[in-house]
Order: structure tokens, then C-alpha cells, then sequence
């Protein structure tokens, strides 16, 4: 080996380098490269074992060439580097692309059910007065459902109620919400003030127009003093918060075990304003909801004493609410959950 042949070696590495360099398909390829010529056992290193058998004074001439091969190689590995990562880094933003103005995928919108948000103006309008939301059981017995309620077992206002009764000995389905009222009154001091909105079960064929299940919501109030004047306020205060400022109202006489004396509860009718069309049957009013005094004896079941309490109770059906609010004439579009009916409440 002399100096000559090791300094041609180097031009040829450097020559052949050049050219794989300026080949090299991708940033992997090049990085091989680098390894093959560069690395400890790579060929320059190979070359440069050659420098030992050169006399001492030569050999500080081939480092020299060395060096200046090895920066060259490094150069042009970095320079094909920049270019091959440039360009591949281009071509995945190509491939990766977003289009960010692209609309996105409409998100479906849910709207309540129209009972419960019918539910929910009455809670708010009875909240005004202090009225309480309560919720309380839906499996009931027979003596919070019906016998405290005055409607004893042989009663003949139990056939109004056609009950579910479950497989427990004594349990049923409550068929409206006024056992919870009672619970209130057993467990509550006056003055009490409670609005029950829940669900109600009663055994019915089903058909198109009845369901099993219902919704009910039911007021209680209970202090000393209390009047059927209080009630006749209040309940003319709902109606015109639901339904209209000024819009006329009545009582008429009622009847409920529970109550006494107890009313259905009429507003002038919302179509032609009281003058009488199909919709009140010629009469100029619809009933909006029942009410009365609690009984003395659902008083004195409840551990309250009626010579120093008084009270009075009122429940309506919310879809009966929610048909003259929007004049929906037919009940039935309330079980039915067609999308078409349900979409308008937004
Ligand atoms: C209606 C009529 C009514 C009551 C519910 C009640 C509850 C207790 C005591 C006395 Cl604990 N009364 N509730 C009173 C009168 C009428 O509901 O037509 N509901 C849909």
C-alpha cells in the first residue's frame, strides 16, 4: 500500500459515494448509506487501516485527504438528507390532508317529550308560590293508595281505579300520585306546600287511545287557615300563567272521596274564547284540572288534627295541559312517539 494508491481509493469512495448518495430512494436508504461508508466498520474506515503501513512522514498527508472525504460525504448525506425529508414530510401533509371547511355531520337535536315539558311549566308556575317538587314511590299498598285516601276497600269509587296489583301480597301500582301526598302529610308538619309530578298505572285494554301508564301532577297545601278562597286565588293564578293573563275561569261542583268540597276547574274555551264551538262542545269552557278541601278524615288519617288544619288538593293530567296549550286535539299523539308529532316541541 503506498500513498498514491490510498489517496486514489479515497477519490473513488468519495466519487461512488457521491453517486449512491444522490440515488438514495428515501431518508431509510440514506441512513444505511451512511452506516455502509461512515459507520466503525463501514469502507472509509476500511481505507484508512491502510495509513499503518505507510511510512510516518506520509501519513499525516492521507488524514488530511481522509478528512476532507469524510466532510464531503457528510455534506452531501446531509444535503440529499434535507432534500429526501423535505419532500417525504411534503408528501404525507398531501396524503394526510383535512379539508377543515368540510360541513360537519348534523348532530340529531332531542327536544323534551311535550307531558314533560308540560310537567316542567307547571312545577315552574306552582314553584312561584312556593310550591315544593316531591317525588315519591311508584309502587304503592293498598292503604296509602286507597284507604287513607277515605276509598275504603268496598268503596264504590274504587271501580273508578282499576288497579295493577303486583305478585307481593299488598303491593300495586299507584294509580295516581296522591298516596305521596299522603306520605307528605304523615311525614311533614304544616305548612306544607308540595307539587307531585309522576307516573300512574291503571289496568286499561289497551287501545289507541289509552295507555297503562300516565302521567299525573298533584298540589297540596295544608296550614292553619287555609280556604277554598286560598285554592280559588291560586288555582286562577295557574291558569292565567298557562294559558293567558285574563282569561276567564270557574268552579264547578265536583266529586272525590278525598276531598270536600271538591271541584273541576274550567277556563274559558282557548278556541273561541268562551262563545261555544266543537272544541268545548258548545258549552264555552274547558276543564283543566279537579281540585277540593282535603277531607277532614284524610286529615285526621295523616295524624293531622282538621279542627286546626285545613287544606286543599288539586291534580291534573299534563297532556291535557300541553292539548289546550297547543290545541292538540287528540291524545293519542301522545303515546304514539311519532318523530313527525314530537319534532314540533323545540
Ligand atoms: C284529577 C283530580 C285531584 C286530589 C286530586 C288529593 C290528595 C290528597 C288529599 C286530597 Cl292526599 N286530595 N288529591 C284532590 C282533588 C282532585 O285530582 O282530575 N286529577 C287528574
Amino acid at each position: 500500500m503506498d500513498l498514491a494508491q490510498l489517496t486514489r481509493d479515497l477519490d473513488a469512495l468519495s466519487t461512488s459515494t457521491r453517486a449512491a448518495v444522490e440515488a438514495a430512494p428515501d431518508v431509510a436508504a440514506l441512513a444505511a448509506l451512511e452506516l455502509e461508508i461512515l459507520g466503525k466498520k463501514g469502507r472509509l474506515t476500511e481505507i484508512l487501516r491502510g495509513i499503518g503501513s505507510l511510512p510516518v512522514e506520509e501519513r499525516p498527508q492521507v488524514g488530511a485527504v481522509a478528512n476532507v472525504v469524510r466532510r464531503s460525504i457528510e455534506q452531501v448525506l446531509a444535503e440529499r438528507h434535507a432534500a429526501l425529508s423535505g419532500s417525504e414530510l411534503e408528501a404525507r401533509l398531501l396524503a394526510e390532508r383535512v379539508d377543515v371547511t368540510t360541513p360537519g355531520r348534523p348532530v340529531r337535536r332531542g327536544a323534551l317529550h311535550p307531558s314533560i315539558e308540560a310537567m316542567g311549566e307547571i312545577a315552574e308556575i306552582f314553584g312561584r308560590f312556593g310550591f315544593v317538587v316531591h317525588e315519591t314511590p311508584e309502587i304503592e299498598d293498598d292503604l296509602t293508595n286507597f284507604q287513607l285516601l277515605n276509598i275504603p276497600p268496598d268503596h264504590p269509587a274504587r271501580d273508578l281505579w282499576d288497579t295493577l296489583y303486583l305478585d307481593v301480597p299488598g303491593r300495586l301500582l299507584r294509580t295516581h300520585t296522591s298516596p305521596g301526598q299522603i306520605r307528605v302529610m304523615q311525614s311533614t308538619k304544616p305548612p306544607i306546600r308540595v307539587l307531585l309530578p309522576g307516573r300512574c298505572f291503571r289496568y286499561e285494554a289497551i287501545d289507541a287511545s289509552h295507555g297503562s301508564e300516565f302521567f299525573q301532577v298533584e298540589g297540596l297545601m295544608v296550614d292553619e287557615g287555609t280556604t277554598l278562597g286560598d285554592m280559588r286565588g291560586l288555582l286562577d293564578e295557574f291558569a292565567h300563567a298557562m294559558f293567558g293573563a285574563g282569561k276567564k275561569t270557574r268552579f264547578r261542583p265536583g266529586y272525590y272521596p278525598f276531598t270536600e268540597p271538591s271541584v273541576a276547574f274550567d277556563v274559558e274555551c282557548l278556541v273561541c274564547g268562551g262563545v261555544g264551538c266543537p272544541a268545548c262542545g258548545r258549552t264555552g269552557w274547558m276543564t283543566i284540572l279537579g281540585a277540593g278541601m282535603v277531607h277532614p278524615v284524610v286529615l285526621r288519617n295523616c295524624g293531622l288534627d282538621p279542627e286546626r288544619y285545613q287544606g286543599f288538593a288539586f291534580g291534573m293530567g299534563p297532556e291535557r295541559i300541553s292539548m289546550l296549550k297547543h290545541r292538540i286535539n287528540d291524545l293519542r299523539l301522545f303515546l304514539e312517539d311519532d318523530l313527525r308529532f314530537l319534532e314540533q316541541f323545540r
